[in-house]
C-alpha cells in the first residue's frame, strides 16, 4: 500500500512488531485493492471537474409525490431519469436510473421497512438555468442546476449538501456487447469520451433530441479492457452485462467529522482516504484480519454519518453491491494551528468534507437524513430501516463459546464449571464440530448422541444453548437438508444454470439461495421441533459463513456472475445474502413457537436492517491488546449504522491471550452489547476458572456486574427498540455541540445514564477520562464520589475496576442478588440508583415483561415505570406515549 496518511503508519508499524513473529497478519493479496476492481478503477479514474450530464429542466413532472426530471449525459447521448421525494420526518431521496435500460436494473428489497410516507413538494422557483423545489414544511429546498448538473439541499440560507458538485456522476448504462468480444485499447476519441467531461468542459454542443437514442459508438465509448470479462487471481468473472456501476459525489460543508458505514477495523472517526483505498463495502470472510484500514469485513452498511456542533446528517445509500467510499476534506491534514491561522486572517474556507460513493451495480437510491440533531438521523434511519429487535432477555447475558466444545461431558463439565466458580452463564455454544460431518441440523452421533437430554440438562440449571447452522449445505446425496434444496431447486445457480457449488467446511458445499422467499420459508420450517431433530425451546442459532464465505471462489465468496432468484446475479445481491440468511433463521425460531417466542439469532455477515433479526459480532479478532481497544469503536459504528446488539470475541478469537487482557477483556465485553467468550480450536482453553483464584474472581466480578445491571440493559434494548438508538453511544450524540467529544472511542456511554472507559492497555494504572457535560456531575459508580463536568480526569484503576460514572440526573435499574442466570433472576428485588443532578433531581425508566415473548407487543404485557425524584421524592409513573 502507497504511504497513508493519519494513523495507518503507527498501526502498520505496530503489527510489523507484534504479528510478524507470530506470522499473523490478513493476506492482503487475496482481497482487490480498488485498482484491481475494475469498476472501482473506472470510477475513481474519473476525476473531479466539469460534470457532462445536464438537467433537462423542461422535461420536469411534478407528480403528488415525486419531481421527475431527466438528465442527459452530454458526451454519450444516454439519458437517465432522476427523481426526488421529499420524505415525512426530515429526509429527502434521491434516485437516478436509467430512463430506458436495455434490462431491468436491481432494486433492494426487503430493506425498507415500507414505502416511506411523502411530502407535498413544489416548485417555488425558477429560472433558465435551474429550479427550485421546495421538500416539505420543514423548509428543506432544493436547488437543481442545469448545465452542469447538480444540486444543492438547503435549509433557510443554510447549505446542507451538495450532489455532483465536483462532477462525479458516473452512470454505466446497459449496452449490447460488440460482436468482436476480444478486448481492446480504447481509441483516442472514445478515451476522450470515456473521460466525458473533459470534453464536456471544452464545450460540446448541446445535447440534441432529447429522446435520441445513444448510438453505437457511444454505447461502446467508455469500455475499457475488463469490461465484460475481469480476472483476479485465478478467478474469472464473466460479466454478462458488461460494465454497470453507478457513482455520484456529496459535498458536505461545515463538516469535519464523518461516521459509520461499517464494518471496518477502524477508529470511530472515519479517516480520508486520498492516497489509500476507499472504505470497502463487500461483505467477506477476512482471515486474520488488521486493523485501521479500509478493507471490507464481514458486514455492510452502506449508512455514513457527519456531525458538527451545528448539526448531525446521514447520507444512506441503498445498494447491495460491492461498494466503495471515498472521503476527503479540504481541511486533512492541516494543523490545528493552520486552522486557527485561516480562521485569525479570515481567509480560511469553511470546512468541508466531501463523499463519494461507488457501487459496482444496480441504481443510485439515496437518502439523505436532515436530523438536525443525531438522535434524529438515527431515528430518521430506523423509520427507513427498522429498529433492533428486542432480544430474548438471556441473549443479554453471558455467553460462553469455544470451537468447539467436543461432546456431550465436556458440555456438562463446562457448565458445572460455572456452576462451581459461581460465574453466572446463560448460554454454552456449539461450534461446527458439534454437527455430523457439518451436515448442519444434525449432531454428530458419537460426540453428541443425545442432544434433546443436553439441552435438557441445561434448561433444569435455566440455561440455554445456541448452535451453529450455516448457509454453505454439504454435498451429500444422503444428506435430507441437501437432498431437498437441490430437488426443490433452491440453490444458487451458476451463470450456466446448475447448482452453484464451491468448497468450504464441509467439503463440496452448496449454497441455498436465500434471496428467494420460498427458499426462506422452507429454511424457516427446518427450525421446527420435528425437522430439526434434537432442538428444543432453549437451543437458539448462530449464523456464520454467510457473506458467503466460500474457500474455493475470488476473494474467499461466491462467484459474481453465480445466478439467483429472479435471475439477478450475485454482484447485484451479494450484501444482502447474510441479512436474508438471518432473517430466515429468526423467522424460523419464530415459527417453530407458533408465533409466540422472541428468536436469537447471531450472524456475521450483515446488511443495513439487519438490526430487526439480532445481534452480530465483529469475527476473528485476535487475542492482542490493539483488538481488545478497537472493539469499542467498531460497535460503536455498529451503532451508529442501527445495529445496536453487537459483540467482539471476548479474549480474541485467534492466539492465547494472558491472565491480564483476558480480565481485562471480560470487564470491556461486560459493557458491550453482546457479551460472548469465544475462541479459535487451536488455542489453549480458557474457561474462567483455568486462570487460578485471584483472575476467576475478577472474571465473576466483570461478569456479576454485567448480571447486577440487566434492568438498565433490557430497559436500554427496549429504548432502542422503540426509538432506534443505539445502546452504545458515542458521547457526542448526548454531547453533539461539545467538540471535544468528536474523536473520542474509547469511552461511550450505555444508554444516556452510564459512562465507561474500559481499560484497554497493558498494565495499566489509570486512565483519563473526560466527563461532557458543562454544568453537569458523574458519580463514580464505585466510591460513589462527584466530579463536575466538564473536565479531563485521571482515574487511577487496579485489576478489578474499569472507570464507570452514573450521570447526575439519571435513575439506573439494578438487580443486586445477581445469581446463575438471567432467568433466575426474573422475580427478584430491584435497587434504583438515584443520582442527582446539581439541582436535586433525576429522572430514568424501567421496562419489564416475560423476557422471552411478544406478549408485549400484541398483548400489551409489561410494565414501563418511568422515574422522576425531585423536592426529594421519587415517583414512578408511566411514561408519556411516545
Ligand atoms: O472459518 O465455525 O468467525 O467464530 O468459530 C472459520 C468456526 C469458521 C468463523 C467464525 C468463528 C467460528 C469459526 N468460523
Amino acid at each position: 500500500m502507497a504511504a497513508a496518511p493519519g494513523r495507518r503508519l503507527p498501526a502498520a508499524l505496530l503489527c510489523a512488531a507484534l504479528c510478524l513473529g507470530a506470522a499473523l497478519a490478513v493476506d492482503r493479496s487475496n482481497f482487490k485493492t480498488c485498482e484491481q476492481s475494475g469498476f472501482c478503477r473506472r470510477q475513481r479514474g474519473l476525476s473531479p471537474g466539469q460534470s457532462p450530464y445536464r438537467a433537462l429542466l423542461e422535461s420536469l413532472q411534478l407528480g403528488p409525490d415525486a419531481a421527475r426530471i431527466q438528465l442527459i449525459n452530454e458526451a454519450t447521448k444516454v439519458p437517465l431519469l432522476l427523481e426526488l421525494w421529499g420524505l415525512q420526518g426530515n429526509m429527502t431521496r434521491i434516485r437516478i436510473k436509467e430512463l430506458n435500460p436495455l434490462r431491468p436494473r436491481f432494486e433492494v428489497p426487503d430493506v425498507l421497512v415500507a414505502e416511506p410516507p411523502v411530502e407535498r413538494l413544489a416548485v417555488t422557483g425558477r429560472d433558465e438555468g435551474s429550479l427550485e423545489l421546495s421538500l416539505g414544511p420543514a423548509g428543506h429546498r432544493l436547488l437543481v442546476t442545469e448545465k452542469p448538473f447538480r444540486m444543492d439541499l438547503l435549509q433557510g440560507r443554510e447549505l446542507l449538501c451538495s450532489v455532483n458538485a465536483r462532477g462525479l456522476l458516473f452512470f454505466e448504462h446497459l449496452r449490447q456487447r460488440r460482436d468482436s468480444d476480444t478486448p481492446r485499447e480504447p481509441t483516442a476519441e472514445e478515451g476522450a469520451a470515456a473521460e466525458g467531461q473533459d470534453e464536456a468542459a471544452g464545450g460540446a454542443e448541446e445535447a440534441g433530441d432529447q429522446s435520441e437514442k445513444p448510438t453505437e459508438t457511444t454505447a461502446e465509448a467508455a469500455e475499457e479492457p475488463g469490461s465484460w470479462e475481469e480476472t483476479f487471481k485465478t478467478h474469472t468473472d464473466t460479466k454478462p452485462n458488461g460494465p454497470t456501476s453507478v457513482g455520484l459525489d456529496f459535498s458536505l460543508p461545515g463538516f469535519e467529522h464523518v461516521y459509520g458505514i461499517p464494518e471496518h477495523a477502524e477508529s470511530l472517526r472515519l479517516r480520508t482516504t486520498e492516497g489509500g483505498d476507499p472504505y470497502r463495502l463487500y461483505n467477506l470472510d477476512v482471515f486474520q484480519y488488521e486493523l485501521y484500514n479500509p478493507m471490507a469485513l464481514y458486514g455492510s452498511v452502506p449508512l455514513l454519518l457527519a456531525h458538527s456542533a451545528r448539526r448531525t446528517l446521514g447520507i444512506f445509500w441503498l445498494n447491495a453491491a460491492e461498494t466503495w467510499v471515498d472521503i476527503s476534506s479540504n481541511t486533512a491534514g492541516k494543523t490545528l494551528f493552520g486552522k486557527l491561522l485561516d480562521y485569525m486572517q479570515g481567509g480560511g474556507e469553511t470546512p468541508q468534507t466531501d463523499v463519494r460513493w461507488m457501487s459496482e451495480s444496480g441504481i443510485i437510491d439515496v437518502f439523505l437524513l436532515l436530523g438536525p440533531a443525531p438522535a434524529a438521523v438515527m431515528g430518521q434511519y430506523a423509520a427507513l430501516t427498522g429498529t433492533q429487535a428486542l432480544p430474548p432477555l438471556f441473549a443479554l447475558g453471558y455467553h460462553q463459546s469455544r470451537w468447539n466444545y467436543n461432546d456431550e461431558e465436556d458440555v456438562a463439565a463446562v457448565e458445572k464449571g460455572f456452576e462451581e466458580h459461581a460465574v453466572p452463564c446463560d448460554v454454552l455454544w456449539l461450534d461446527i464440530e458439534h454437527a455430523d460431518g457439518k451436515r448442519y441440523f444434525t449432531w454428530d452421533p458419537s460426540k453428541f448422541p443425545r442432544p434433546r437430554a443436553m439441552l435438557e440438562q441445561l434448561a433444569a440449571k435455566k440455561r440455554k444453548m445456541v448452535s451453529i447452522v450455516d448457509p454453505h449445505i454439504k454435498v451429500d446425496s444422503g444428506y435430507r437438508v441437501h437432498a431437498e434444496l437441490r430437488s426443490r431447486g433452491f440453490y444458487v445457480k451458476t451463470k450456466d444454470g446448475s447448482d452453484y457449488e464451491g468448497w468450504c467446511w464441509p467439503g463440496s458445499a452448496a449454497y441455498p439461495d436465500f434471496t428467494n422467499p420460498e427458499m426462506r420459508a422452507w429454511w424457516a420450517s427446518m427450525f421446527a421441533y420435528d425437522q430439526y431433530e434434537g432442538s428444543t425451546e432453549t437451543l437458539f442459532t448462530w449464523n456464520d459463513m454467510n457473506e458467503p464465505s466460500v474457500f474455493s471462489g475470488p476473494e474467499v465468496t461466491m462467484h459474481k456472475d453465480a445466478v439467483h432468484y429472479g435471475g439477478w446475479e450475485h454482484r447485484d445481491v451479494h450484501n444482502l445474502y447474510g441479512l436474508y440468511v438471518q432473517m430466515a433463521t429468526a423467522e424460523g425460531q419464530i415459527q417453530r413457537s407458533g408465533g409466540q417466542h422472541r428468536p436469537f439469532v447471531l450472524s456475521r455477515a450483515f446488511f443495513a436492517g439487519s438490526q430487526r433479526y439480532g445481534a452480530v459480532w465483529t469475527g476473528d479478532n485476535t487475542a492482542e491488546w490493539e483488538h481488545l481497544k478497537i472493539s469499542i469503536p467498531m460497535c460503536l459504528s455498529f451503532g451508529l449504522a442501527g445495529l445496536a446488539f453487537c459483540g467482539a470475541d471476548v479474549g480474541g478469537f485467534f492466539k492465547n491471550p494472558d491472565a491480564e487482557l483476558l480480565v481485562r477483556w471480560y470487564q470491556a465485553g461486560a459493557l458491550q452489547p453482546f457479551f460472548r467468550a469465544h475462541a479459535h480450536m487451536d488455542t489453549a482453553r480458557r474457561e474462567p476458572w483455568l486462570f487460578g483464584e485471584d483472575n476467576v474472581a475478577l472474571i465473576r466480578g466483570a461478569v456479576r456486574l454485567r448480571y447486577a445491571l440487566l434492568p438498565f440493559w433490557y430497559t436500554a434494548f427496549y429504548h432502542s427498540h422503540r426509538h432506534g438508538l443505539p445502546i452504545m453511544r458515542p458521547l457526542w450524540m448526548e454531547y453533539p455541540e461539545d467538540t471535544t467529544t468528536f474523536a473520542i472511542d474509547d469511552q461511550y456511554l450505555i444508554d444516556r445514564a452510564l459512562l465507561v472507559h474500559p481499560v484497554t492497555e497493558q498494565g495499566a494504572r489509570g486512565v483519563q477520562v473526560y466527563l461532557p457535560g458543562k454544568g453537569e456531575v458523574w458519580y463514580d459508580t464505585v466510591s460513589y464520589q462527584k466530579h463536575h463536568a466538564p473536565q479531563m480526569l485521571y482515574v487511577p484503576v487496579t485489576m478489578s475496576s474499569g472507570p464507570m460514572f452514573q450521570r447526575g440526573g439519571t435513575v439506573v435499574p439494578r438487580q443486586e442478588r445477581v445469581r446463575r442466570s438471567t432467568e433466575c433472576m426474573q422475580g427478584d428485588p430491584f435497587t434504583l440508583y438515584v443520582a442527582l443532578s446539581p439541582q436535586g433531581t433525576a429522572e430514568g425508566d424501567l421496562f419489564l415483561d416475560d423476557g422471552k415473548s411478544f406478549d408485549y407487543e400484541t398483548k400489551a404485557r409489561f410494565l414501563h415505570r418511568q422515574f422522576t425524584f425531585a423536592g426529594n421524592t421519587l415517583t414512578a409513573r408511566y411514561p408519556p406515549p411516545p
